[in-house]
């Protein structure tokens, strides 16, 4: 194989006129023409100077160059690294910087800022579909036939940040193998053929939407309906057209608060996917009592792509992830990643050829991370019953997910701290009906002094994504700690699960 994650998802589509994008505004892009664009793409970002191993980052909102962008970056051999929009430019020069990327890639409303963050960190920037020298214009005069870069399968396709429980977010190095494993083993089990539509609304700059919902359909053959974001309205109109859908939560939250979404709506559905974050057992339960469909919920990280899914055909059981994926090999571990017998809850473990090849320049971590054996240390808590179903009962890791997107309590405790007034902080989630769970802020003034809150508020909108800020502060004399002197986040839990 030449170049395994462009000849086995893009390729193959090369010659085939059959719709591959359906675009709200009722425009439809073939396969033929999404393969031309990248082909285009890959000729501008050699323009570029990007060559084979460099990385490409690429903070833009959902569009179809994007997506073009991701194939450009596999056929040109480079490294796809998409960032999210909601990020900061203070969070985006850590991942500009950290992974030496040789090129920036922007949207042209915040050009001026990322031309910043782009010269900090010793990168190039372009914007991508504007006027005046974009990428997309670059892309616009070129050939639609670009040589494919030859690759193997462990070289790195995509650099994927996750944050980390020491507050420094870590690059997640996926290979070609990574990905064209997962990808092939994902279609076959959900029954993905080229006659499905995909009503994708979620982002495309992380796994779920980039890997397991793109990459599903790009080794079917299918389409996909491609939405800038969750609009419900969008997504009740186009059901009827489409067979599948994947969404976390929230998705399927917010469709049953709508009256319209009944069992005619989604009567031409075979297939409902939930993931990344647990999907609540009575929503499952009221998702089959309006629609007859039962929801298959799935589990997964950045670092290993799927894990495991509930069966297609076979028992989907509500509160549980299923069982392992055909080729992954899973262990409910204790501390030193002992086995235990089924049944017993530990850590989560996983080794297969979906799994990551370590963190970007951060081989202790690796090691911390990646046993000598293969086994990656997910940081999830489950159990498996005799049966082989895995539930998540919780999270060792000091993690909060809130629609979907992960916060690391120790982020927002680090710029907290440094807050005038402020001695300590502790970060912990709080139930949400609509996104899961929500960031709650618990501070301990200094001795004698008063917090002002609109210091603290601004300083978080200075540094963070909005989907990251505290939704409530919380003002206490001390925190809770066990004798070791580590503060108590269950007893903080307990305290303010009513906010
Ligand atoms: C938006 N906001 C949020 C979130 N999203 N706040 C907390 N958590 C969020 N997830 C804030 C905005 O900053 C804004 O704040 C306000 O909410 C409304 O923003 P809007 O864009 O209108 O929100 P939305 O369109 O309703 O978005 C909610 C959403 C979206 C649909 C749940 O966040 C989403 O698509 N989430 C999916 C994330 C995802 O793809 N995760 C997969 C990670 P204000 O009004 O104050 O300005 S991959 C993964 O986890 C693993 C590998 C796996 O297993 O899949
Ligand atoms: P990420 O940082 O995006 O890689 O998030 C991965 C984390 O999301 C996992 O380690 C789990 O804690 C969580 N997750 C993903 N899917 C599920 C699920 N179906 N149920 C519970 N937690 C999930």
């Amino acid at each position: 194989m030449n170049n395994p994650v462009y000849d086995t998802l893009f390729a193959p589509h090369a010659g085939k006129e059959t719709p591959f994008l359906y675009l709200p505004d009722g425009a439809t892009l073939t396969h033929r023409d999404f393969i031309r664009r990248a082909a285009q793409l890959a000729h501008a970002l050699r323009g570029c100077d990007v060559q084979t191993g460099d990385r490409v980052a690429v903070q833009v909102e959902k569009s179809t160059d994007m997506l073009a962008l991701y194939a450009a970056c596999a056929q040109a051999g480079a490294v796809f690294l998409p960032l999210n929009t909601a990020y900061t430019a203070r969070e985006l020069g850590y991942f500009v910087s950290d992974s030496g990327a040789a090129l920036l890639v922007g949207d042209p409303a915040r050009a001026e800022e990322l031309q910043v963050v782009a010269d900090e960190a010793g990168a190039r920037f372009m914007t991508l579909h504007s006027g005046g020298g974009s990428l997309s214009d670059a892309a616009d005069g070129q050939p639609d036939h670009f040589e494919t870069t030859a690759r193997e399968v462990g070289d790195l396709a995509a650099l994927l940040y996750t944050s980390g429980t020491t507050g420094r977010s870590k690059g997640a190095m996926l290979s070609h193998g990574n990905l064209i494993s997962n990808a092939a083993t994902l279609t076959d089990l959900w029954q993905f053929t080229e006659a499905d539509v995909l009503l994708h609304a979620l982002p495309i700059f992380h796994t779920h939407g980039l890997f397991v919902a793109t990459n599903v359909m790009l080794m079917s053959g299918g389409a996909m309906v491609f939405m800038p974001r969750l609009d419900i309205d969008q997504l009740i109109d186009w059901m009827p057209r489409a067979t599948a859908m994947m969404g976390v939560p929230t998705f399927y939250t917010r469709l049953l608060e709508d009256a319209r979404f009944d069992r005619a709506c989604a009567a031409n559905m075979r297939l409902f996917i939930s993931g990344s974050a647990p999907l609540l057992a009575q929503t499952h339960v009221a998702f089959e009592e309006r629609t007859g469909h039962r929801i298959l919920e799935r589990y997964g990280m950045t670092e290993t792509n799927m894990n495991t899914s509930n069966p297609y055909e076979g028992e989907r059981r509500a509160g549980t992830v299923g069982l392992p994926l055909p080729d992954v090999e899973l262990r409910i571990a204790d501390a030193e990643g002992t086995e235990l017998p089924r049944g017993e809850t530990g850590v989560v473990e996983v080794r297969g050829p979906n799994v990551f090849s370590g963190y970007w320049n951060m081989p202790e971590k690796t090691a911390e991370e990646l046993r000598g054996d293969g086994f990656f240390i997910t940081g999830d808590l489950g159990v498996q019953d005799t049966a082989g179903y895995v539930t998540i009962v919780g999270r060792g890791k000091d993690l909060i997910i809130s629609g979907g997107y992960n916060i690391y309590p120790k982020e927002l405790e680090q710029i907290l701290d440094a807050q005038p007034d402020v001695l300590e902080s502790a970060v912990i989630g709080i139930p949400h009906d609509d996104l899961g769970e929500v960031p709650l802020a618990v501070l301990v003034p200094e001795a004698g002094q008063q917090i002002d809150l609109t210091v603290i508020e601004a300083a978080m909108t200075e540094a963070l994504a909005r989907f990251k800020q505290p939704r409530a502060y919380r003002l206490v004399e001390a925190l809770p700690r066990n004798t070791m002197g580590k503060v108590q986040k269950v007893a903080l839990r307990e305290a303010f699960k009513r906010g």
